[in-house]
């Protein structure tokens, strides 16, 4: 696929700006000073970022509990990201809504959500909107393997084909949903195949390659909005971090996956891979690289700053923008 220097230093900058956020929020929720649950994407990062590069700002995002790499890969500001984090004012929800619930619609994020598989008929739903009002927009719905067990998925995969609905529905599986691996509660090895049941294309896609993602989700995304429905796509992939931070608890003798295994899909990092390429082809200088990742480290210190000095919602504002 022939792609512009600027998409490649755009997706690398995406990529990064995932990795070293969310290295930032595991180790600052490790050293309590975050409140809550926090879910991070480490190992995932190619899929967020090569979907989100064949979308349009106008076109819309549905996320998960595991979100930060979504919001960010559609353009999510990282001093607010952070500070709603932090459950401060400054943030995106100001600071009440936290990791799981960061919405941006000027950026078409119509959200984190909490609620495994939540984002599936949201934007089934989103897609539904755009054809009524005439507006040629795609929705691109992030969810997981586990998700892929919930009604919902069914639900808006046979609404959506039915309809032919302009939405890309994007699987990342990472192998576990919890502590409990894929292939003990799933009917499938891939979960790829279960767009046959609703008469749409579905395509495994190696979730760590960014150019394949990229490659597959510019399709999809081409399809949706020439009026011709969905399409599944399965990106295999593996998160390095437990499902929560924090988990090191199961790390032990009662694993449920083994350290081996971590270390295998570490070798697989599609940061290393994604830079080895652009380095190799000489698409991209060393120096180029390097520079993007100091501008990020810069900018999260900036956001970590804004995030520490933002005050906390006063006790008086907890209905506000709530409906009640
Ligand atoms: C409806 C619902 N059921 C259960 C949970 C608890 N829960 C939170 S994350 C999770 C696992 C989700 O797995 P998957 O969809 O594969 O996403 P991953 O965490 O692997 O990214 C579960 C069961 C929930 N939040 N919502």
């Amino acid at each position: 696929m022939d792609v512009g220097k600027d998409k490649l230093l755009e997706m690398y900058r995406s990529m990064q700006r995932i990795r070293l956020f969310e290295s930032r929020i595991r180790d600052l929720a490790m050293a309590n000073e975050i409140p809550g649950f926090v879910h991070v994407s480490i190992g995932e990062e190619a899929s967020a970022t090569g979907i989100c590069a064949a979308l349009r700002k106008t076109d819309r995002i549905t996320s998960t509990h595991r979100g930060h790499g979504h919001l960010i890969a559609k353009g999510g500001r990282l001093d607010k990201m952070m500070a709603e984090i932090y459950g401060k004012r400054g943030g995106y929800c100001k600071g009440k809504g936290g990791s799981m619930h960061i919405v941006d619609f000027s950026l078409g994020i119509l959200g984190a959500n909490g609620i495994v598989g939540a984002g599936l008929p949201i934007a089934t739903g989103s897609a539904l909107a755009a054809v009524v009002a005439g507006r040629d927009e795609v929705s691109a719905c992030f969810f997981g393997d586990g998700a892929s067990n919930e009604g919902t998925f069914h639900e808006s995969l046979n609404l959506a084909a039915v309809w032919k609905l302009p939405v890309v529905f994007v699987c990342e599986n990472n192998g576990f949903g919890e502590f409990t691996p894929m292939q003990t509660v799933t009917s499938v090895k891939d979960i790829a195949v279960r767009a046959q049941g609703y008469g749409i294309p579905g395509h495994i896609v190696d979730g760590n390659d960014v150019m394949e993602v990229y490659q597959y989700a510019t399709e999809a995304v081409a399809r949706a909005r020439a009026g011709e429905g969905p399409t599944l796509l399965e990106c295999k992939t593996y998160r390095w971090e437990g499902h929560v931070v924090g988990e090191q608890a199961f790390l032990g003798e009662e694993a449920y996956r083994k350290k081996t295994e971590i270390e295998e899909w570490k070798r697989k990092c599609p940061i290393i891979r994604f830079q080895q390429w652009c380095l190799e082809g000489g698409k991209i200088s060393e120096a180029e690289l390097k520079n993007i990742v100091s501008e990020t480290d810069k900018e999260l210190d900036e956001a970590i700053a804004f995030a520490r000095s933002s005050e906390l919602p006063d006790v008086s504002e907890v209905t506000d923008d709530v409906y009640v």
